[in-house]
């Protein structure tokens, strides 16, 4: 059931990633520290066995490093999304060339439907959207009608707070989930194994699961014992200057 993915798209952060939208106190990112952040990630993807498409920084765009809201990829299809922040609208218009050159036609998800690419969790024939402050009801919708004739089913998951659905949840392969405290008695998961983060590393909760491989954020000892324990071949990278501005390891890539 774990799939298997070939390719993965990217963007190289842009100085103005300083002016990145963010619910954070943690300081202004360096730009510096986090290219070499972003070139490991590259070379962690590369190591997962991806091809990676390395797109130009969009110093227009401070949070355009965020790849993964931008769109929605399945193997049978992608759609490119509407992001909810207004400051990010225009993110897709340079994505949507750089996606049509791996999907002829991909579909779009238009205004006033929202949808972010970091509230879609796909698990099998089911995805998941987290309703949130970046993706409304309509555009969960479009999803899933976008979706529906290639056989996914959709499940919608109302999010109280956080930026995304997969700030707080993520498949670990199989039937295991990540899931901070918050998410771990919703319904919508109940089918699960579900691993909570401990306590002060919710962070850590978005992990990211590529060819058996798992990529974790250093620096979060009980999240990396937690996942330890499942006999995944650990990648540890240092995500210090996203993580100021909300970006997990997921968000930096569209895998496919
Ligand atoms: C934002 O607020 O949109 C960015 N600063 C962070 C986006 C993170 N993306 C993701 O979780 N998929």
């Amino acid at each position: 059931m774990t799939p298997t993915f070939s390719r993965a798209i990217v963007r190289l952060p842009a100085p103005s990633m300083c002016d990145g939208l963010t619910t954070q106190s943690l300081g202004t990112p360096d730009h510096a520290i986090a290219a070499e952040q972003h070139q490991k990630y590259v070379e962690a993807l590369q190591a997962c066995g991806l091809d990676v498409t390395v797109l130009p920084p969009q110093n227009d765009y401070p949070d355009a490093c965020f790849v993964e809201d931008t769109a929605v990829l399945v193997p049978e299809a992608a759609v490119i999304t509407n992001p909810g922040a207004d400051s990010r609208r225009g993110e897709v218009e340079t994505m949507a060339p750089a996606v049509s050159a791996f999907y002829p036609a991909p579909g779009r998800v238009e205004p006033p439907a929202t949808l972010d690419g970091g509230d879609v969790m796909q698990i099998g024939r089911t995805v998941y959207v987290g309703l949130s402050d970046r993706t409304n009801e309509a555009g969960a919708e479009r999803l899933g009608a976008l979706l529906a004739p290639h056989g996914y089913e959709l499940v919608k998951v109302p999010l109280a707070g956080g930026l995304h659905l997969k700030s707080d949840v993520n498949w670990l392969g199989g039937d295991t989930l990540l899931l901070t405290r918050a998410f771990a008695d919703r319904p919508e998961f109940a089918g699960y194994e579900r691993l909570v983060v401990p306590e002060g590393e919710e962070y850590a909760a978005n992990c990211l699961l590529i060819n058996d491989r798992l990529l974790v954020p250093d620096g979060f000892p009980g999240v990396r014992s937690l996942v330890e324990s499942l006999g995944f071949e650990l990648i540890l990278l240092q995500m210090s200057e996203y993580q100021k501005i909300d970006g997990g390891l997921s968000c930096l890539s569209l895998r496919f």
